[in-house]
């Protein structure tokens, strides 16, 4: 670069304390696009530009149907229109920010995520307070991908692995009023969360709940994500569900639930507490367990 190479030592010092980098200043027509990594660009790359994000779906009228936001450069600008809110920045923020990174890599149809609880299944009776593991079976997800959840949250798009989703996924139990209630749960409250970091083994995860659950009716329900714990995205509107969940009783005559080996990972907890995929909420609320360790990943 000659421009760099002419530039004397005091004057190169002097845009260095200024904050002024030789490497930033600005270049003219699209010599970025053409010469520098499109992925450290300031610029929007033609190429990458969505064109139906101009068109607000409205030339197909359906009832009740409301018209998308529209955008001509990929919405790059987008959490400019909130302006009270922070950037989300990798960071959970509980009372809520705007993330600008793209969804990312969708996968085919072929590739659709899917888990199914085996054990607790639907409907069954453990005992209550007693060590059991959370066991299910999930396909199309590539486990064991997981990034830092303080530093990274919904900080890179998803992204495939020879098609599949790079992810983990997380079970969460909530506590009930009855196995058939009717009310909306309140998402911040839960009785056990953990974060499954571990690869599935035989195409199984697994969770320890140390201690078990107190006496209960609850629903355990799986967060199949992709690495940076965003939701598992997939490429058809219409789909089977992602997830599972399952209802199931906690009784002291229940079954004790040893019908799953202890996990073969020793890293599956270990690695949580500094890696806690989704980091805040606790486990203190809810089933009354609360605190501890305990749902804190
Ligand atoms: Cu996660």
């Amino acid at each position: 670069m000659r421009f760099t190479a002419t530039i004397s030592t005091p004057l190169f010092v002097l845009l260095s304390l200024i904050g002024v980098s030789v490497g930033l200043v600005p270049r003219q027509g699209n010599g970025d696009n053409n010469t520098g990594d499109p992925q450290t660009s300031l610029t929007l790359d033609p190429k990458v530009i969505a064109s139906a994000f101009a068109n607000d779906g409205q030339d197909v009228p359906v009832a009740g149907q409301v018209a998308s936001l529209t955008s001509t450069n990929n919405f790059i600008n987008f959490c400019l229109t909130v302006p009270d809110l922070p950037i989300t920045n990798g960071q959970q923020i509980q009372s809520g920010s705007c993330n600008p990174a793209p969804i990312g890599v969708i996968p085919s149809t072929e590739k659709m995520p899917s888990s199914k609880f085996t054990n607790p299944k639907n409907g069954d009776t453990i005992a209550s307070s007693v060590d059991f593991t959370i066991s299910m079976a999930i396909s199309n997800l590539r486990t064991g991908n997981f990034v830092n959840a303080q530093k990274s949250y919904f900080a890179a798009p998803q992204q495939l692995d020879g098609g599949t989703i790079l992810g983990h996924s997380h079970v969460v139990v909530e506590k009930l009023s009855s196995l058939d209630q009717t009310t909306p749960t309140n998402p911040k409250e839960f009785a056990f969360f953990k974060g499954l970091n571990a690869a599935a083994q035989g195409g199984v995860l697994t969770a320890d709940v140390p201690g078990g659950l107190p006496a209960g009716t609850y629903r355990l329900c799986s967060i199949n994500t992709s690495s940076n714990h965003q939701p598992v995205i997939v490429p058809v509107a219409q789909h089977g569900a992602l997830d599972d969940c399952v209802y199931f009783t906690a009784n002291a005559g229940g079954a004790p639930a040893t019908n799953v080996p202890a996990p073969t990972n020793p890293t599956a907890s270990s690695a949580a507490p500094t890696n806690s995929p989704t980091g805040g909420g606790g486990g203190r609320s809810g089933g009354g367990r609360g605190g501890g360790g305990r749902g804190r990943r």
